[in-house]
């Protein structure tokens, strides 16, 4: 008779599982818990402790680790030195090892969870198990997953070798995932010596950045707040590579701003950010920040959308729209596009709150601490002759926080709220001065227009053109040597600026 032990915290589909594995042949050896859920579920079930001749012992501690366990799993089928041994200690083989872990991982997100409390939830024996049958998969089933229950039961009349094979890779990924944890948990380092972070897929990509490219999106398993992964699409086509992406880079954007705020990104970087009383003034003003290049954009923001927002974006061709909420009236008008996304999305309780970021790199990856830095009124310091007004420095500081999310070498001209034009990306800040600002003298609004440096000025140049450029406020770190130069040129030309002493670079 063939044997199946079966030792799961997770219950689910336990007792249908167990059954098609009596149906075919199977007894079923079982520890304490699981026992008694197949036993009330009027199935037949062996204790492990009859198996083993041992009872349960250390508070569970010590249940399935046993040779008459584990050499009925490792028993080589085709080794005749191995099934004699089995034979001399009269040891059964076993051919099903149906095994989920302890639950760790929730265990630690419970608020006050103490730490024998967590140190009890480490799973020794059943890691053991399934590693042991995932070895020895050429003749043993490996089940770490509910969701394979019946999958294994068809393999089984089959005798599918492919399938005990895949089940077994899944069994060394599974306990290597719950061990990362587990050692995350000990040691919280941020950047310890070897890095194992752990990460489950969420969705397979059609495509990456381009067609030709295979993608797939991988998450924590408990994602935080303010994550593209802790949100829920409502609506629209499946998210794609560049969307996540976008959609990413928005949401850090939209969650460090307190008052109504609407960011517009194309390509990570923002288009138009408006801030306002209200969700429709912010919308209004993100959208007439940039008209053109707001055309197929991923929209983020930090209010419920109501019914006349929701109409105007309607009136566009957008990618995807993010926010906390849509009133039911705004989220019907948006859904009549059959192809737009709509996600909610959960902001943090504070802006910015700092996290890890991680990048890739042929071979490696890089870690870094977010740049969670906000300006703010104190933190700056006059150097030129002519003070900013407190409209400026509203301005100033608005500038500031828009200019950290944009692509290096960065420059953001704006107003009241608003961005008025963005250079991104330029491999001289000169240029992205004169993007910025090109784009900015368009508008409607522009007199008075404030700007800012992600990084110092390494030379006089960009103060003089944004000068000659009617710029009459300026926002950067400071720290070039050739500051004085800079500071000269603003005096010259009567323009207030302001340094921070904080660099933004974003690569
Ligand atoms: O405490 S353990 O590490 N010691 C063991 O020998 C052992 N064997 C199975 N935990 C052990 N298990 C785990 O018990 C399984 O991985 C499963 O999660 C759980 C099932 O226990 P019960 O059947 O009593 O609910």
């Amino acid at each position: 008779m063939k044997r199946a032990l079966l030792s799961v915290s997770d219950k689910t589909g336990l007792t249908e599982f167990a059954a098609g594995l009596l149906a075919r042949g199977f007894e079923l050896v079982s520890t304490g818990g699981t026992k008694k859920v197949l036993e009330a579920a009027g199935l037949a079930v062996t204790g492990v402790d009859e198996v083993t001749g041992f009872p349960e012992m250390l508070d569970g501690r010590v249940k399935t680790l046993h040779p008459r366990i584990h050499a009925g799993i490792l028993a080589k089928r085709d080794e005749p030195a191995h099934m004699a041994a089995l034979a001399a200690h009269e040891i059964t083989p076993i051919d099903v090892i149906c095994v989920n872990l302890y639950p760790f991982a929730e265990t630690i997100q419970k608020p006050d969870v103490t730490r024998a409390e967590a140190i009890e939830q480490i799973d020794i024996g059943g890691p053991s198990a399934l590693r042991a049958a995932a070895k020895n998969s050429d003749s043993v089933w490996a089940v770490v997953d509910p969701a394979d229950y019946e999958a294994v039961l068809a393999g089984l009349d089959a005798d599918d070798a492919a399938l005990r094979r895949q089940l077994a890779a899944k069994v060394f990924a599974t306990t290597a995932a719950y061990d990362a944890q587990i050692a995350a948990y000990l040691d919280p380092e941020p950047f310890p010596e070897t890095f194992t972070p752990t990460y489950v897929k969420k969705q397979s990509l059609r495509y990456g950045e381009n067609s030709h490219q295979n993608a797939a999106f991988y998450a924590v398993p408990n994602p935080p707040k303010a994550s593209l992964a802790s949100g829920t699409q409502l609506h629209g086509k499946e998210l794609s590579y560049n969307n996540i992406k976008d959609a990413d880079a928005a949401l850090a954007m939209v969650n460090e701003f307190t008052a109504p705020t609407v960011v517009a990104v194309k390509h990570m970087n923002p288009c138009g950010i408006g801030e306002g009383e209200t969700i429709e003034a912010a919308w209004d003003k993100a959208y007439e920040a940039d008209p053109m290049s707001i055309f197929g954009g991923i929209i983020a923001l930090n209010r419920p959308v109501d019914l006349a927002t929701a109409e105007k974006m309607h009136a566009l061709f957008l990618e995807l729209i993010m926010a906390p909420a849509f009133d039911e009236d705004a989220f019907a008008v948006l859904a009549k596009k059959k192809n737009v996304r709509l996600i909610q999305i959960q902001l943090s309780d504070t802006p910015n709150v700092p996290h890890l970021e991680t990048v890739s790199v042929l071979g490696g990856l890089l870690r870094q601490e977010s740049d969670a830095a906000i300006e703010s009124a104190a933190d700056l310091t006059v150097v030129t002759k002519v003070q900013p007004t407190p409209d400026q420095i509203k301005s100033l500081l608005f500038a500031q926080q828009v200019v950290k999310h944009v692509k290096s070498n960065a420059i953001v001209v704006a107003k009241d709220g608003q961005t008025l034009g963005i250079g991104a990306g330029q491999m001289n800040r000169i240029g992205s001065v004169e993007l910025a600002l090109t784009e900015a003298q368009q508008k409607k609004n522009f007199a008075g227009a404030v700007m800012a440096s992600d990084a110092f000025f390494p030379m006089d140049d960009c103060v003089e053109y944004a000068a000659k450029h009617d710029i009459k406020a300026i926002i950067q770190p400071g720290g070039s040597i050739k500051d004085a130069d800079s500071i000269a040129m603003a005096d010259q030309y009567g323009i207030a600026m302001v340094t921070t002493g904080v660099r933004h670079f974003r690569h």
